[in-house]
């Protein structure tokens, strides 16, 4: 766990206590602080540790409270916490700027934070991975699903390597990253935002907040990358998939896509002083991560693929574009009301099964252009499309939505189609 005695004796609210409102409430806890924590859920109140206080931070006269802590999770372009707390002139925050104030205190470290609207996780778990194969110390943490207070403090000479939301961004106002990353930016969460240049503009911010002599990564591959590029005062490396000439050796890195976190990941490491040897040993030895185009299974020559972590049409296009003959998935909670980025596949798939919110919406949008299946739940569409699926065939989960109409997260979601394909074993 991560703590410090920047928080001894203060006093903290800590609004939403799923991982990282817990994670939050433990090191402030074990720094000394005085906590009152809430969360609407009566569960998530009960996890919380001896000698915290309980109570709604909407309910309370904030004055005096040194921070109001807020989980990435509460829509503060909606809640009325952030105007409650500014009215008693407290600062709002998250937990990444509680590491960021934690920082002076931890041993003489890195830090590496990496944003980008798809690609994110992959490029942190490659950097973390590039880092640990050469012998560096190194720590993932943040939207990766692990709350970096959580995590233990590095020795000397470590790098903490933090996949950071647009949302985590948001509530950070002081974390000046030795190296940040912009993997790209396409539309999401705009239900969070006023329109799509608040949602860059909140990407931007990571590299606003960065130092003279650091360095911005930027993948120029779409004009938001490379507007927020043309505005870097500091040292910038600009890549592109393109950098990327042989992939054949990474099996774990397939695809245009992974060429882009690559030419990232391979840049973060050089500023870090990876020798380039060390950098292609691990690009060959990197894993891969659950839930992203990962298989699952064969069955009768058929390939079931989980790449539930496909949230938006952007996400799910590499995934089409990968397999000649699909049975495809997809379905949720929409993020956009076309499916254009995924158009030119579709040649790529055989049929369509819809699920969730969306399935009604994209079953109109695709019955012109293949047979479509109103399949409603992820179950069903996985015995539907199992069924039809020929012999070279891919069975692949890649939703283009967010997963919150029918699963607790694309985790959730990616682990129900795990459990349906295995109850067709
Ligand atoms: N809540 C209230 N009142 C409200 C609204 C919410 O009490 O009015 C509570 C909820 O009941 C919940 C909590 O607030 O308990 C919000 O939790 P959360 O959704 O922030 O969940 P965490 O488990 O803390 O996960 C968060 C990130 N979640 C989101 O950004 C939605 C995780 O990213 C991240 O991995 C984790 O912190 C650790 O840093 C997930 C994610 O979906 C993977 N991220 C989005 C994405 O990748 O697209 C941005
Ligand atoms: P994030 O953490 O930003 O959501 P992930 O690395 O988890 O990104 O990948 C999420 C999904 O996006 C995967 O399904 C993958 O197929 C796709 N993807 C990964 N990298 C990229 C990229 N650079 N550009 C577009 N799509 C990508």
């Amino acid at each position: 766990m991560i703590s410090s005695p920047a928080f001894s004796g203060k006093r903290f609210a800590v609004l939403g206590l799923a991982r990282s409102g817990q994670a939050t409430v433990r090191a402030l806890v074990e720094s000394g602080a005085a906590v009152t924590a809430w969360d609407t859920r009566e569960e998530a109140r009960a996890a919380l540790p001896a000698g915290v206080a309980l109570a709604d931070p909407l309910a309370l006269d904030l004055t005096g409270f040194d921070g109001v802590i807020v989980s990435p999770g509460v829509p503060l372009n909606r809640h009325p916490i952030a105007d409650h707390a500014r009215a008693a002139h407290v600062p709002v925050m998250g937990d990444i700027e509680l590491f960021a104030m934690a920082r002076a205190s931890l041993p003489a470290h890195r830090v590496v934070g990496i944003t980008g609207t798809n690609g994110k996780s992959t490029t942190t778990a490659l950097i973390h991975h590039i880092l640990v194969s050469a012998h560096v110390p190194a720590q993932l943490g943040g939207n990766i699903g692990l709350p970096i207070l959580s995590q233990p403090a590095l020795p000397e000479g470590g790098v903490y390597v933090l996949e950071l939301s647009s949302f985590q961004i948001d509530l950070t106002h002081s974390l000046a990253c030795d190296v940040a990353v912009l993997t790209n930016i396409t539309p999401d969460h705009l239900d969070r935002y006023d329109s799509f240049a608040d949602y860059a503009a909140a990407k931007e911010r990571l590299f606003t907040l960065q130092h003279v002599d650091q360095v911005a990564v930027i993948a120029t591959e779409d004009d938001p990358c490379r507007m927020i590029a043309s505005r870097i005062n500091h040292r910038l490396h600009r890549v592109s998939s393109t950098d990327v000439k042989d992939q054949s050796r990474w099996p774990a890195l397939q695809g245009p896509h992974n060429a882009q976190n690559v030419a990232c990941a391979v840049a973060v490491a050089r500023a870090l002083g990876v020798a380039d040897d060390q950098i292609e040993a691990a690009l060959c030895s990197y894993p891969g991560l659950a839930h992203r185009m990962e298989i699952v299974a064969e069955r009768g020559g058929v390939l079931f693929v989980n790449d539930s972590k496909a949230t938006n049409p952007t996400s799910t296009a590499p995934a089409l574009a990968a397999y000649p003959r699909v049975h495809w998935i997809l379905g949720g909670q929409a993020k956009t009301k076309d499916l254009d980025a995924c158009a030119p596949h579709f040649g790529h798939v055989a049929a369509a099964y819809v699920i969730g919110e969306a399935g009604p919406m994209f079953a109109d949008l695709l019955r012109p252009i293949m047979p479509v299946s109103q399949a409603g739940t992820l179950d069903r569409a996985v015995a539907l499309a199992a069924g039809a699926a020929q012999p070279g065939e891919v069975v692949l989960l890649s939703p283009a939505c967010a997963s919150f109409d029918q699963f607790r997260d694309f985790e959730a979601r990616g682990d129900a189609f795990r459990a349906a394909v295995e109850a067709l074993l």
